[in-house]
Formats: structure tokens, C-alpha cells, sequence
């Protein structure tokens, strides 16, 4: 099959999403996610710009030599831009050949470790008790894995507490809203949250927390070892992911399970945490990394340390990143957890998907392919709008992680 068309679709249905959609000469037609949230234009642009014209005329059938010749080809390496865009085209031809086949993609990757597929969902509120009354909400909806986040006392703002119940939109239209922080109010608040919350909702259900960049490693280790006594499923993002020597520090201090990457590009930014055994879970997504064809690659060479996926799946990333996210997680053997918010209505009124939540799990749908579609006319009701993520201070006003 040769490559005729591929169009970048930017569309806003409650969120922003940038979507790549590759067209074939048999009629054929596979989408990619290349979202990134607050960043979108870019994403868009370079696709339009650099991408797409290498793309046409060009066999749809030679995935990994595509990815290496957007890759190498590009020079300048990894980044969220390209990487994201990268993996937009690595889904597609993914999707394409398991059309072309007629099978799943998880058939493509070796077939089904598992049937279904763990997740965790979001419960956050203003105090600890809107918190937990969230989780139970979760809870009665079948999840046995809930992410808790709670308004701090104290601050107007935290990371994690959205405008609605079962939804979570940290991105706003307009300028970037600013939240102001302070790690001494968050660190007294965290351990009282798991307490309060282990004595409402027992032990049966897994627990798990993000920090979300903003602690230094020794923050971080001493919040690590107050959450040992509430067993979490795992403490993500306890420090920057971009420093590696963090976690040697923060290993020595916590048995906590720590998860992190969400914003890594490749392998070479996790290799380290990987074969040290630094962390116990990669939240390296399919989009993020460049798509489904390095994230198998990374799966593979965290297997034999131990370490699990835990795929980002916040709602910035598409129903198509989902999807192309539950293959992969159906494939592999050594999966932990897939983080799964819902969309909005909205968003499903312009994807359709095939997955679906059933006590606990996602099972995805047997059809060829991601098994996650655009409708184009629907997407075009919904024109982009600029929006853009958080931007946090310290209480003096110093600029900090969001
Ligand atoms: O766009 C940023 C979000 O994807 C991120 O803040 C969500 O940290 C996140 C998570 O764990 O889902
Ligand atoms: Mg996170």
C-alpha cells in the first residue's frame, strides 16, 4: 500500500487534540494521536510542514523503517515535538496493517499477555472528605485502583483537584492560569489524606498519588516513607524526572513504589532508572515516546529489571492514544496499570472507540487495527481554541514545577 494523503486534523471538542490521519492508495486508513497538551500549533506545524510531504508516495508497510527515517532523519533527536509527532505516524501504520490484515494490533505485537487490562481512575475533591467521598463513588463503579488528590489547606489551588466530578481539564483557554505553592503546607497535608482515606475505604482497593515534579529528593524520600504505612500502589512523579540521580537519592529513603514518565521522549531518558532499578513503573506513553513501536522496545528492555508499564492516559492524550496505549498492554508481559480518565462527552462525539471499562478493567474491542476512529465532520464543529496548562509559583513568587 502506498501513501496518498495524510491530513492533520486540530480539533477542540472540550479539549484540544491534534490528530494525523493516513490515507492509502487501497482505500485503507489508519489515525494517529499527536496531541500535546498547551503545545498543539507546534505539533500540527511540524507534522504539516516536515512530515507529511516525506509521507506521501511512500510503502505504508515498513514501520520501523519509517520511524527510524523520521527519527534519524530529523537530526536534532528527541523532543516532545517530534516525538510526538513521530508517534502520531507510528500509530497510523500500525492501525493500517492491522487493517490490512484484519487482525488487532496486539496480535501484531505477539498476541495477548492478559485478557483485560488493569486501570485506575481519578478521584480528587477541595478537602480530604470530597476526596474520599470521590473514591467511593469510584469504587461503586467498579475501579480497584483510585489516584487520590485533595485540596491542600491553605492553598487556593492544587495539582490534580479538577472542576468536575468524574473529569479532570487542567488546561484552561486564555492566559495560563498561576497556582500558587508551597511544598511545607502540601508535605503536612499528603499523609493525612492516605490515612484518613485507608480508614474509609479499607484495604481492598489500590492507592496511588502523583507529586507532579515538585519535590526535592529529600522531600520526596520523607514523603515516600510517611505513605510506607498506607501501602500505595505507587508515588508518581516524586521528584523531576529529568534528574536521574533523584531517584538513586530517593530509593534510599522509601519502600514506596515509584512511578515516572510521563513527559520522557525515549528510552535514553529512562535507560538508567531502568537497568539500576531505580523505579518500579514507566508511565512513558505510546504518544509521548514516539509510539507504539519504541514503547514495545522499552517494555522489553524494562522486563528483565522488573520494571511494569504504567501508561500515561490522562485526557490529553485521545481515545486514539487509548486504544493504541491497550494494545500495547494487552501484548506485554510485564504490565502493571494503565491510568484511564474518561473523556468528556464531547470528545466522544468526535471519537469513536471500542474499549470499554468493565469492573476494574478495560477490555478492548476485537476489531482490526488501534480500534479508535475520527469522525472529521464532527471534528470540524469544535475549531481549536489556545489553551494552556498551569503555571505554578512558590509563595514568594518564585516560578516552580507545575
Ligand atoms: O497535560 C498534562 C497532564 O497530562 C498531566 O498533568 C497529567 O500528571 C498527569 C497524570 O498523571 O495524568
Ligand atoms: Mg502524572
Amino acid at each position: 500500500m502506498r501513501i496518498t494523503e495524510a491530513r492533520v486534523i486540530v480539533c477542540s471538542p472540550g479539549r484540544n487534540f491534534v490528530t494525523l490521519k493516513i490515507v492509502t492508495d487501497e482505500g485503507l486508513y489508519g489515525v494517529g494521536d499527536a496531541t500535546l497538551n498547551g503545545r498543539e500549533m507546534a505539533v500540527a506545524a511540524y507534522l504539516q510542514e516536515h512530515v507529511v510531504p516525506l509521507l506521501i508516495g511512500r510503502g505504508s508497510d515498513r514501520i520501523e523503517h519509517t520511524w527510524q527515517y523520521l527519527f534519524k532523519g530529523s537530526y536534532w533527536g528527541a523532543g516532545p515535538v517530534t516525538m510526538s509527532a513521530i508517534a502520531a505516524v507510528d500509530m497510523a501504520l500500525w492501525d493500517l496493517k492491522g487493517k490490512r490484515l484484519g487482525v488487532p494490533v496486539h496480535q501484531l505485537l505477539g498476541g495477548r499477555s492478559r485478557d483485560k487490562v488493569l486501570v485506575y481512575g481519578h478521584a480528587n475533591g477541595r478537602d480530604n472528605a470530597e476526596t474520599i467521598a470521590a473514591a467511593e463513588r469510584y469504587r461503586d463503579l467498579g475501579y480497584r485502583a483510585i489516584r487520590l488528590q485533595a485540596g491542600v489547606p491553605g492553598l487556593e489551588h492544587a495539582y490534580g483537584v479538577g472542576r468536575g466530578d468524574l473529569f479532570y481539564e487542567p488546561a484552561e483557554t486564555g492566559s495560563p492560569p498561576e497556582h500558587v505553592w508551597s511544598t511545607e503546607t502540601y508535605l503536612d497535608h499528603v499523609p493525612r489524606l492516605f490515612a484518613e482515606a485507608r480508614e474509609a475505604l479499607g484495604w481492598d482497593v489500590h492507592l496511588l498519588h502523583d507529586a507532579h515534579h515538585r519535590l526535592t529528593p529529600t522531600e520526596a524520600g520523607w514523603l515516600g516513607h510517611r505513605l510506607e504505612d498506607y501501602r500505595l500502589f505507587w508515588l508518581e512523579d516524586p521528584v523531576n524526572d529529568l534528574l536521574q540521580d533523584g531517584f538513586r537519592h530517593l530509593r534510599r529513603h522509601t519502600r514506596t513504589p515509584i512511578a515516572v514518565g510521563e513527559v520522557f521522549n525515549s528510552v535514553f531518558q529512562l535507560h538508567q532508572l531502568v537497568t539500576e532499578q531505580l523505579v518500579d513503573y514507566l508511565r512513558t506513553t505510546v504518544l509521548r515516546t514516539g509510539g507504539i513501536t519504541p514503547l514495545m522496545k522499552i517494555a522489553h528492555l524494562a522486563e528483565p529489571y522488573q520494571v511494569r508499564l504504567g501508561s500515561h492516559g490522562a485526557t490529553d492524550l485521545s481515545p486514539i492514544t487509548m486504544a493504541a496505549a491497550l494494545q500495547v498492554d494487552l501484548a506485554v508481559h510485564n504490565f502493571g496499570i494503565q491510568e484511564y480518565m474518561r473523556h468528556s462527552d464531547a470528545t466522544a462525539e468526535v471519537f469513536s472507540s471500542s474499549y470499554a471499562f468493565d469492573d476494574g478493567y478495560l477490555v478492548p474491542g476485537a476489531e482490526p487495527g488501534l480500534g479508535a476512529d475520527i469522525d472529521e465532520a464532527a471534528a470540524a464543529r469544535f475549531p481549536y481554541e489556545r489553551a494552556y496548562l498551569p503555571v505554578a509559583r512558590s509563595v514568594d513568587g518564585t516560578v516552580t514545577s507545575w
